[in-house]
């Protein structure tokens, strides 16, 4: 290596250092900037979490699983303090059977009762209103969409959701069940959330 050589090869280190030295306080300086940016993007991080949050509860309406027909030509729905989809509650609150199909309430826990809902059982259909903590059984030979309720727990949205046959009086009962919803103090969306499932 010739002499001229050596010192060019020395600046060139030279200028790497101070280079280096340049890039360090560059970053450093870029770096607490990048944090003052980072913390003032933070919350808006944060919005977007509460977004999607609320986007499940939306999709989930739209994808109702649908219920099936159920086999047979008796059906027993419970009468529960507390079940799967919450406290005071019939289980299954959602059946469909086919005409002339029976229906067991049967009294699990106490203090609840079936009993239709004046205007949201079909035109003609006969009413049922079952004692307080007694099983009461239903058959069934008018075709539509039964919405009954427990007395005791109404404001608490303990109702349940009949179809026999075809849904033929839905607009009536969509129509009813407006009015209804209003009236819960509790699980407001439950009956909407039942109709759903037809
Ligand atoms: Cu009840």
């Amino acid at each position: 290596m010739s002499r001229f050589n050596l010192i060019a090869a020395t600046l060139v280190f030279i200028a790497m250092l101070s280079g280096c030295g340049v890039d360090q306080s560059d970053r450093g300086l870029t770096s607490s900037q990048e944090q003052q940016v980072a913390d003032r993007i933070a919350p808006v991080g944060n919005v977007s979490m509460a977004g999607d949050i609320a986007a499940p509860a939306v999709v989930s309406m739209a994808s109702v699983e649908k219920v099936m027909l159920s086999e047979g030509s008796e059906h027993t729905v419970k009468m529960l303090n507390m079940g799967d989809g919450g406290s005071m509650i019939f289980e299954p609150a959602v059946i469909k059977v086919s005409k002339g199909d029976t229906i067991h309430f049967k009294a699990v826990d106490l203090s609840h009762n079936s009993a239709t809902i004046d205007g949201m059982i079909p035109a003609g259909a006969a009413d049922w209103a079952g004692a307080l903590s007694q099983d009461i059984s239903v058959t069934l030979d008018t075709e539509g969409v039964y919405v009954y309720q427990c007395d005791p727990h109404a404001m608490m949205a303990m109702v349940g959701v009949i179809q026999v046959g075809e849904a033929i009086n839905m607009s009536e009962i969509q129509a009813a069940a407006e009015k209804q919803a209003s009236r819960f103090m509790m699980n407001t969306d439950r009956l909407t959330g039942y109709l759903a499932q037809l």
